[in-house]
This record gives structure tokens, C-alpha cells and sequence, in this order.
């Protein structure tokens, strides 16, 4: 089948920009930006920072690289940070929160959410044989919690907690854009408790390349340095910048439909006989599916071949990823998937 054909719901970063994308790219103001002399990434930065209520933000390359310059720039090597549950921080990332800042992980609670009193057991006393625990990092929406929204109620709970045990508190909002259309507050309301947030533009909002981090002047020129030093400081970076500020300006508010997708692609799933799919946890653009006695690579192997690209999630769990380029086609993915599952579940 070719490429073009198939309907891709892996992720939300796999889509491609569109001719208006592509037109604002082409027609940027350009410089460099290692001279701040760029000044469309500067307008980026000062447009994130100003929607985020931050002083300043950093243009950088990934989610990736946003989340570790502010984990580098807040702790000290042998700190510990606390994370929840399957946190992209500490799961993925290659492991650089050890080998750059080499800080180690501690999860708290279960499921990606926790609470003040999972923070409070997680943190260790002071003695020289104990990491310093230096800070706390969440992540909303909550990847591999299938995209769950923290509530805010939750968010301050713990955040005041963290403060008044002197803790940094770090913000993983690569899909803080979906958490803000969900819980329909603004994105800087999401964002006051923390000392940094990193944002993404490259996945719902479906620039190419791209993401900030935001926080107070200080902490944003050390992570400027931080990033040139780890080879992260971009040229003429203005014509991704472009593509990123398209992106805020176009595609924020239309992420509630690629959650009404979502919701719909887990309503059909949850019909499937043996599928499990708890859909009132299908609060933004991600679904999982599990799938006991059968292999989630097995049915992403089958519904490739019928043309649906799923992601393997776990032994027997599949996510399905809802985004702008597959608005007209997610729910026919869906339906395929159906099929494919409903018949892999059946032969068990
Ligand atoms: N997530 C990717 C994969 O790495 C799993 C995806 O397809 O969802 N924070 C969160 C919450 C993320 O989900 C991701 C990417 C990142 C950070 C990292 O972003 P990039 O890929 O830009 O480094």
C-alpha cells in the first residue's frame, strides 16, 4: 500500500506541514540565532513566553531536549527527581536525565498521577548517604497515561506541597495545548505553578520541528548556554520557527476535534469482544487499547497491512494517536482497527 494511502495513528508528530505551513516557512525573516539576530524565532519566544505568563522562553529542537535542559539547568549531578509513572522524562529520552545532568529518577504513586502525600513518601531525608531530592516534574497531558488531563486542583495540591519542601517544579507540557482545550482553561493558568514548562509545537499542533521551554529570565539564559553547549543552538532557525507560530495561531483550538476522534475511535474499540478500553479515560487525542492473549505487535503488524498504523504500547497494549492529518480519515482507521482486533481476538 503506498505511504500516502495509509492512516496514521502512531503519533501526533508524524504529520507534515501543509502548503500554508510550508508559505509562512518560505516567506520568514531570517538571521542568526546563536547572535539572537533571528527575529522570528524571537517572535516565537516572545509570543510562548507571553501566552505561558513566563518572563522568557528557549526555542529548541525537541520535547526531548526541552525537558533535559530544564532538568541540567535545576539540579545537581546525584540529585533525585520524582517523576510519575512511565514520565517521557525517565522512560524514554535514552536515558539522559542520568548520563547528561546525572540526576536519577524516583517514580511516585501509580498510573503518571500522584499526589501530595506520594510526593511526601518519595522524598528523601537529609543525610549524606541519601540523593538530594531537588525536584518534581509532571506531565500533562500524560502520554502514557492515554493522554489524561491532570486537574488542577490535583496540579496546585502537589505544587504547593513541592514548594514548601523547597522542591523545583518542572512542567512536561509537550501536550499542554490539548490539556488546555480539555479542561477549556488558558494555557498560563496551566502553567503558574511551575518553574519551567516545555511545550511542543511538533506534535498536535503539527509544526515540523520544534519546541520552548519557559520560565523567569535567569533560568531561561542558563539554559541558552546550556543548549549551545550541547550543540543545540540553531542558525537561521527562523523558517522552523515560522512553521511553530503558524501552528499556535491555526491549530489550538482545533485539537477538541481530534479529541471528539478520539473519544469516538475508544467507543468503538470498547464494542470489540476481549478488547479493553476504559473510555471515560479518553480525555484528549491518545486511546489505549489492551488486548490480553494477544500480542499488541501482532495487531500492529495485521492492521498495517489493512492500512492502520498503530503504535505497540506494551505486551498486549496498542495507542492509537488522533491528529490534524487524519481529521477526515481517523475514524475509519478506527473502524479497521476494529476488525482487525475483533478477528485477532476472536482466534485467541
Ligand atoms: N512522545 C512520543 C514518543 O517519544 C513516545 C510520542 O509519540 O508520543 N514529552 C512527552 C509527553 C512526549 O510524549 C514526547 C514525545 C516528548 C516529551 C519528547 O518529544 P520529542 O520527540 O520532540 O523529543
Amino acid at each position: 500500500m503506498a505511504d500516502s494511502a495509509l492512516i496514521d495513528l502512531r503519533s501526533d508528530t508524524v504529520t507534515r506541514p501543509g502548503a500554508a505551513m510550508r508559505e509562512a516557512m518560505a516567506r520568514a525573516e531570517v538571521g542568526d540565532d546563536v547572535f539572537r539576530e533571528d527575529p522570528t524565532v524571537r517572535r516565537l519566544e516572545e509570543t510562548v513566553a507571553s501566552l505561558l505568563g513566563k518572563q522568557a522562553a528557549l526555542f529548541v529542537s525537541s520535547g526531548t531536549m526541552g525537558n533535559q535542559l530544564s532538568l541540567l539547568a535545576q539540579t545537581r549531578r546525584g540529585d533525585e527527581i520524582i517523576v510519575g509513572e512511565g514520565a517521557h522524562c525517565a522512560w524514554y529520552e535514552s536515558g539522559a536525565a542520568s548520563a547528561i545532568s546525572g540526576v536519577q529518577a524516583v517514580v511516585a504513586g501509580a498510573g503518571g498521577m500522584f499526589g501530595a502525600d506520594d510526593v511526601a513518601r518519595a522524598i528523601k531525608p537529609e543525610a549524606d548517604w541519601y540523593p538530594r531530592t531537588s525536584l518534581v516534574a509532571i506531565e500533562n497531558t500524560h502520554n502514557r497515561a492515554g493522554g489524561r488531563v491532570w486537574p488542577m486542583r490535583q496540579v496546585l495540591e502537589v505544587a504547593g506541597f513541592a514548594r514548601s519542601r523547597g522542591l523545583v517544579l518542572h512542567l512536561d507540557g509537550a501536550r499542554l495545548w490539548n490539556a488546555s482545550v480539555a479542561l477549556r482553561l488558558p494555557v498560563d493558568e496551566l502553567a503558574a505553578p511551575f518553574d519551567s514548562v516545555s511545550v511542543c509545537f511538533s506534535k498536535g499542533l503539527g509544526a515540523p520541528v520544534g519546541s520552548a521551554i519557559c520560565g523567569s529570565s535567569d533560568l531561561i539564559a542558563a539554559c541558552r548556554r546550556l543548549r549551545k553547549m550541547l550543540g543545540g543552538g540553531m542558525r537561521q532557525a527562523g523558517v522552523l520557527a515560522a512553521a511553530a507560530l503558524y501552528a499556535l495561531d491555526h491549530h489550538r483550538d482545533r485539537l477538541a476535534i481530534d479529541h471528539d476522534n478520539a473519544r469516538a475511535i475508544a467507543q468503538r474499540m470498547a464494542g470489540v469482544r476481549g478488547a479493553v478500553v476504559d473510555v471515560a479515560a479518553v480525555e484528549t487525542n491518545i486511546v489505549m487499547v489492551d488486548t490480553p492473549g494477544v500480542p499488541a505487535q501482532a495487531i500492529v503488524d495485521r492492521a498495517r497491512e489493512r492500512g492502520v498504523l498503530v503504535s505497540a504500547f506494551g505486551p498486549e497494549r496498542i495507542r492509537i494517536v488522533t491528529h490534524l492529518d487524519v481529521e477526515h480519515t481517523a475514524l475509519r482507521g478506527g473502524e479497521i482497527l476494529a476488525s482487525v482486533v475483533a478477528e485477532m481476538m476472536g482466534k485467541r
